[in-house]
């Protein structure tokens, strides 16, 4: 083992992440490398430890994640950046910190893990966002905090790690979700929430993007759909077999689609689906004549 840098830390460091080549540490240090910004957290690059913008945090750090440029801390501290919502977890972007959203936290954050645009955050909050079900867990999602699944953990969470759509947690609690045997860690599965695949009005361009919000003309169905492609589309029975929420779940079908064009989804296919994803077998040749264009 060999030290970061000439100048050691004078604390301890709860979490490590890393970035290309920096790494980030997360703990109850302050002034790291000398840099009196450096306070709970910092960046060891190039050699050398420093701040993460001019303001430091005010208390200790318990969980650092990392999605792209920005860095997602969370911990005991409050007002990061003098932000006064960024209590306890908070997002610095662009040199300066900010909050998660306009209602802060109420307490400590142990774990970030992020999936896609979506942050979760575990620790001994209550609440989030107002969600009387967001509580210790809770999932940051278009700007507002929520509950996953509408299930609320009775103790801390303390580690989350996700793979695919499901959400590991770990903590103090027990019986995760009702279940009797969820003592500790439990696994969350995320629900496919929103399949959307057009109507045979929209365009069904070269990419498979067949997301379009309002023809202006409906394409002629021949020649421009090839009777040698198919195409497949979820279903809600197939849905239904992919979430345990198919009530959340809305729908649409190809249904002016000639029934022979449409075929059941694999089990493989269904448990591939995602809230974004929708599976197109075989692309058409031709789009259909504009105006209609993707819109996701
Ligand atoms: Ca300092
Ligand atoms: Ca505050
Ligand atoms: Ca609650
Ligand atoms: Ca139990």
């Amino acid at each position: 083992m060999v030290s970061l840098g000439a100048t050691p830390l004078n604390n301890t460091v709860s979490t490590i992440a890393i970035s290309g080549t920096d790494v980030y540490a997360g703990g109850g240090f302050t002034d790291a490398g000398g840099d009196a910004n450096a306070d709970y957290i910092a960046k060891f690059s190039g050699g050398v430890w420093s701040a993460l913008g001019a303001t430091p945090l005010n208390n200790s750090l318990n969980a650092i994640a990392i999605s792209g440029a920005d860095v997602y801390a969370g911990g005991d501290f409050i007002n990061a950046g003098g932000d006064a919502n960024a209590d306890f977890i908070a997002k610095f972007s662009g040199g300066a910190w900010s909050a998660l959203g306009g209602t802060p936290l109420n307490s400590s954050v142990y774990a970030i893990a992020i999936s896609g645009a979506d942050v979760y955050a575990g620790g001994g909050f209550l609440n989030a966002g107002g969600d009387a079900n967001a509580d210790r867990i809770a999932k940051f999602s278009g700007g507002a905090w929520s509950a996953l699944g509408g299930m609320p953990l009775n103790n801390f969470a303390f580690a989350i790690a996700i793979s695919g759509a499901d959400v590991y947690a770990g903590g103090r609690f027990t019986d995760a979700g009702g279940d009797t045997n969820a003592d500790y860690v439990a696994r969350f599965e995320i629900p496919s929430a929103t399949i959307t695949v057009n109507t045979a009005t929209d365009e069904l361009n070269s990419d498979g993007d067949c997301s379009c919000a309002k023809p202006s003309k409906p394409p002629t169905p021949t020649p421009l759909w090839m009777p040698a492609q198919r195409v497949q589309v979820p279903t809600p029975s197939s849905l239904a077999m992919r979430s345990a929420q198919p009530a959340s779940s809305s729908i649409q079908t190809c249904n002016q689609l000639p029934a022979q064009m449409v075929s059941p989804l694999t089990a493989e296919e269904i448990s591939a689906l995602t809230e974004t994803t929708y599976i197109v077998r075989s692309t058409f040749r031709q789009a259909p004549p504009s105006p209609c264009r993707t819109s996701t």
